[in-house]
């Protein structure tokens, strides 16, 4: 009778932990400064974007980008089809940030769980980006503008990044920000328009 008792309570124990590590899960984060995609969403400044308009933060993906990660043309949801809208170039149509070439900027993130953290990296893509196709990797500079690593700690809520914005853009680009997380399989990942 004890035994069977203890086993009981060992059973709640991980039962408890499992509802809090999947409670946790269902918080992460997305770019706010310069909007991402899923922040216009959220906002309402974009309509007819599906179920990410409650959730930016849940854009959460395999990590490992860019030679792991989502696939070519879903990079911005993170292969995420449930969240295909942020894929969609709208005809090239998205709101975009002004950034000049050279400029320093500050990146901001919101979490809404504060994740172990690898590091967070900024891609750019280069000249001949077509905004009204889904994003490709041959359309991104594969190394980072910037990248921070965290050494697997927690960033506050909400976290920011200085960094100077690469040179030699024109016309309409798109900034991929990662968020790689230290103990899970998982990044997040949110896209910026930006326009030079
Ligand atoms: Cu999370």
């Amino acid at each position: 009778m004890r035994k069977k008792i203890s086993a009981a309570v060992i059973g709640l124990g991980v039962a408890g932990s499992f509802v809090l590590a999947t409670g946790s899960a269902s918080s992460h984060g997305y770019i706010s400064t310069p909007p991402s995609r899923q922040a216009l969403c959220a906002a309402g400044t974009v309509t007819n974007c599906g179920g990410i308009q409650y959730e930016p933060q849940s854009v959460e993906g395999p990590k490992g980008f860019p030679a792991a990660g989502p696939a070519d043309g879903t990079i911005c949801s993170g292969g995420n089809s449930r969240f295909a809208q942020l894929d969609d170039p709208r005809g090239g149509g998205w709101p975009a940030t002004h950034l000049t070439g050279g400029q320093s900027y500050t990146f901001t993130w919101k979490l809404t769980a504060q994740h172990s953290t690898t590091d967070f990296s900024y891609y750019l893509t280069k000249n001949g980006y077509d905004p009204t196709k889904p994003l490709t990797r041959s359309e991104l500079n594969t190394t980072p503008f910037l990248k921070i690593p965290y050494n697997g700690a927690q960033p506050p809520a909400t976290v920011t990044h200085q960094g100077t914005i690469p040179t030699g853009r024109t016309g309409k680009q798109l900034i991929v920000g990662v968020w790689t997380i230290a103990d899970t399989g998982n990044a997040f990942y949110a896209c910026a328009d930006v326009q030079f």
